[in-house]
């Protein structure tokens, strides 16, 4: 298994956007353009109806070696065997979920600003996200916080665990994300709605990846 460290690029099948029936065809597509690690978003979705699609996206997760992550369910996250739960501002502390989840389980945390992406990194969080950078229909009525203080947060917290920018970040955007001190980015709602969201993933891929910094 390769470890989120290795990540550059986070991809979300998330169902707002995509249809039940083709969230494992558009995971393929998302793992063959390259992303580093795939989580499974689904806000109106109740966890117990997801599990057999949960097992499926770990399934090609693990076939790509790359880490599968659920949003939100630590009872999901544990009955899919995932390999990682992501949690919001609001969705509890992280050693409540390590009490459900296996040895090994990593935990990503939302994060809005510089502090609470410190404080994730105290209570131990294995990555976070830092967003949204941009307002996005993804997150409707989340303020947006812009890029100054990503390179802040990149060098405190972003040199010890994996931080990935998140929110209205596309390809018209992206350098601009860059220099402003953007490592690895979350990309949603732009490559779910892409023509071909493997050509959109791998350019994006090798933008993060090809940076100078
Ligand atoms: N958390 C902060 S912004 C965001 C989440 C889940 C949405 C990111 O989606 P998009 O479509 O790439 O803006
Ligand atoms: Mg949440």
């Amino acid at each position: 298994m390769v470890g989120i460290s290795d990540a550059f690029l986070y991809g979300i099948v998330d169902l707002g956007y995509v249809d039940e029936s083709q969230a494992v065809g558009m995971a393929r597509s998302l793992l063959d353009g390259g992303v580093g690690v795939l989580q499974l978003r689904a806000k109106a979705h109740q966890p117990d109806a997801l599990l057999p699609l949960a097992i499926l996206l770990r399934e090609a997760c693990d076939e790509f070696s790359i880490p599968f992550v659920v949003n939100d369910h630590v009872n999901l996250a544990r009955d899919c065997r995932a390999h990682g739960l992501h949690l919001g501002q609001d969705d509890g502390n992280l050693s409540a979920a390590r009490e459900v989840l296996e040895d090994g389980v990593i935990i990503g945390r939302s994060t809005h600003s510089v502090e609470q992406a410190r404080s994730a990194l105290e209570e131990g969080a294995d990555y976070i996200g830092f967003g949204p950078l941009f307002p996005t229909p993804t997150k409707e009525g989340r303020p947006a916080i812009g890029l100054s203080d990503i390179s802040e947060v990149q060098s405190t917290v972003g040199s010890k665990i994996p931080t990935f920018c998140i929110g209205g970040i596309k390809p018209v955007n992206l350098d601009e994300v860059i220099a402003a001190g953007a490592r690895r980015c979350v990309v949603v709602s732009h490559l779910l709605q892409a023509d071909s969201p493997k050509e959109e993933a791998s350019l994006i891929l090798s933008t993060l990846i090809n940076q100078s910094h």
